[in-house]
């Protein structure tokens, strides 16, 4: 038996700092169109992918902080892609910068994605757990990487959504890189992880490894997908944006760790393959099937409280 669900990735060019997000909606929305017309019935879009990846600025200024950030989704920018989605019968996932307005006047932000089926309808939400990067402004980089100081951890876990046919998943960014990202996930069935990226092909203080950034992306997607036999789609912020290189690569993974389709270029570009959702068996009931071959009266440490 195959469950084929046709998935798109649709990686993203540059986006400039003064790109207004009616620009990025436009062009993710004709990203949709295409990934509709060659029979996607789910798009992923990059990791904060309204605006400019805006970590990369020191802010102090508050209100120019928050002028990245949404306050709600769907929102008056973000609605057409919504209605879009409606329309075609298609679904998202997409990236963006999360503000909460807490009662009290508090103020929380998470680097959030959410999952939109072909109704436009949110069916599931996600919120960054891994936060790379530094807290503090720190002159000597060619370019700054606040994360740390723009987001706090997210709070919701790593949740799995019944969606499109199958047992959903995301993650963003840097959480890709973390093995346990998947084997939560694994552990919940899941059968798909969407995620968005933003990675520039310098990073500061450890230069001597920047020829490795494009093995490193593809290495921990390839792992992720075949330790936990699952698909894993991967969708790039790509090209030079405001100076600073990001690499493109976004990249379809089976369950085998193969990766079936690939992005070409650094730009706007929708890549589209069937994923075999029921090809997770190959894996999941052979080298990977948890029930039978995982021991975790060993694995303790691995949960362990960092103190
Ligand atoms: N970007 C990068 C990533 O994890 C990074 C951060 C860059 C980590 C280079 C390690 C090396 O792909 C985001 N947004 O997490």
């Amino acid at each position: 038996m195959a469950r084929k669900l046709a998935v798109a990735a649709a990686q993203m060019g540059p986006i400039a700092r003064e790109e207004s997000r009616q620009s990025c909606v436009a062009r993710m929305s004709e990203m949709m169109r295409e990934a509709h017309a060659r029979g996607a019935k789910v798009v992923v879009f990059p990791e904060l992918a309204l605006t400019s990846f805006f970590p990369r600025w020191y802010l102090e200024d508050e209100a120019e902080l928050d002028a990245f950030y949404e306050t709600e989704m769907p929102n008056a920018a973000a609605r057409p892609l919504f209605e879009l989605a409606a329309e075609l019968g298609v679904g998202f996932y997409l990236g963006y910068a999360e503000l909460v307005r807490e009662p009290g006047g508090g103020k929380r932000r998470f680097n959030t994605s959410v999952l939109v089926n072909g109704r436009g309808e949110i069916v599931g939400k996600y919120r960054k757990v891994h936060l790379p990067g530094h807290a503090e402004h720190e002159p000597w980089r060619p370019f700054q990487h606040l994360e740390k100081a723009y987001f706090e951890p997210g709070d919701l876990g790593f949740p799995v959504f019944e969606a499109f046919g199958g047992r959903m998943g995301m993650c963003i960014c840097n959480d890709r890189r973390w093995p346990e990202t998947y084997r939560v996930m694994g552990l919940q069935g899941v059968e798909l992880v969407m995620l968005g990226y933003n990675t520039p092909t310098h990073n500061p203080p450890v230069p001597e490894h920047d020829h490795l950034m494009w093995f490193h992306n593809h290495l921990s997607m390839q792992a992720g997908a075949y330790q936990n036999g699952n698909w894993v789609v991967g969708v790039a912020k790509a090209g030079r944006e405001e100076g600073c290189d990001l690499i493109g690569q976004s990249a379809i993974v089976a369950p085998t760790g193969e990766i079936v389709a690939m992005a070409q270029g650094v730009g706007d570009e929708v890549v589209v393959a069937d994923c075999d959702l029921d090809r997770c068996d190959e894996i999941r009931r052979q080298i990977f099937d948890f029930a039978l071959h995982r021991q975790p009266q060993h694995y303790g440490l691995i949960a362990a409280p960092k103190e």
